[in-house]
């Protein structure tokens, strides 16, 4: 590509925990690059998909919720992400969920945008909201709190206004060359897409309080080619999973090592569908008390 027609947009998903914008980075992208799951809180990081259409290249950045009331150094970071990649936005994509009413954290979050911001507002999950009229009141109520460059409904998970809301930023791409090769996907790297897909069979099996106290890190990830031709590759992948107590730890490794059995299934298929590869998956579990209270944790597994 000519790099004086290149061009370029970073564009920043927020949003308070669990409006889906981690779906709305999957949809964008077509790729599974982040975790979802019904629980709130399970991004941690940012994690930039990336999608480069012939001279325009668009840089999504998928935040950690915005935690309101930070409970631990983890959610400092989290919340520190989020300043982070607002910064470097062309213009922010606000995402909320209309399956609930708007509470006062997103109106106190939306009343923060200043006004060189450019800010488009994301009705999601329409494809689960019955009385249409409730998108008329939540646009009443929102735009008068701040001037949105834009409002549209739309559903993350089925793909309704994912059209036009690619139109619409496309009006703030600039002239600028691409930032990124134009075949790379994201820039997490492979550890660490596969212990988020491993992270998130975790959540999604495991009950309400023990899925934030857990982190997944990835100790070994490597190829082994097949001697003969006919054989197949297999990727090693070996990970330990902290928890923050022994009681928990227990719970999952479950019963005779069921819920370890199940997740590990599960994550098996999941690293195989997304590496494209045979996969032999070993888990481990060990305890951290207080690991998100914890710098050095922090840093290696989440932040890495
Ligand atoms: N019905 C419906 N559900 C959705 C839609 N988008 C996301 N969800 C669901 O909402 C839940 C949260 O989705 P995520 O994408 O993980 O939300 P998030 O904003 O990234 O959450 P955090 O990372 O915790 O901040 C999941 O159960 C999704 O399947 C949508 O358009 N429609
Ligand atoms: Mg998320």
């Amino acid at each position: 590509m000519n790099k004086i027609t290149e061009k370029s947009a970073f564009v920043t998903i927020m949003g308070l925990p669990n409006a889906g914008k981690s779906t709305l980075l999957n949809t964008l992208t077509g790729d599974r690059i982040a975790a979802v799951t019904p629980k709130p809180q399970t991004t941690r990081t940012r994690i930039t998909g990336i999608v480069t259409k012939a001279e325009t290249q668009y840089v999504f950045i998928d935040t950690p919720g915005v935690v309101v009331t930070a409970k631990n150094k983890l959610n400092e970071r989290m919340n520190k992400a989020v300043r982070e990649a607002r910064s470097d936005a062309d213009v922010i994509v606000f995402v909320v969920d209309m399956t609930r009413r708007t509470s006062e954290a997103e109106q106190g979050l939306i009343k923060r945008f200043g006004e060189t911001e450019n800010v488009i507002l994301l009705l999601n999950k329409i494809d689960a909201v019955k009385e249409k009229g409730r998108i008329a009141e939540r646009i009443e109520i929102l735009s008068k709190i701040y001037q949105f460059q834009d409002i549209i409904p739309i559903s993350a998970m089925t793909g309704d206004g994912i059209d036009l809301l690619w139109k619409t930023i496309d009006k703030f791409t600039k002239i600028s060359p691409h930032f990124f090769p134009d075949d790379k996907i994201t820039d997490r790297s492979e550890e660490s897409l596969a212990s988020e897909m491993i992270r998130e069979r975790l959540m999604m099996n495991l009950d309400d309080e023990i899925p934030h106290g857990i982190a997944v890190g990835i100790e070994k990830f490597s190829e082994r080619l097949s001697k003969s031709k006919s054989g197949e590759d297999i990727l090693d992948i070996e990970a330990i999973i902290y928890c923050e107590r022994e009681s928990h730890k227990g719970i999952v490794i479950g019963k005779k090592g069921a819920m370890l059995r199940l997740v590990g299934e599960q994550a098996r298929r999941s690293l195989e569908n997304f590496f494209r590869i045979k996969v032999n998956l070993k888990l481990w579990v060990k305890v951290k008390e207080d690991w998100r209270n914890r710098d050095g944790i922090i840093n290696n597994i989440i932040t890495e």
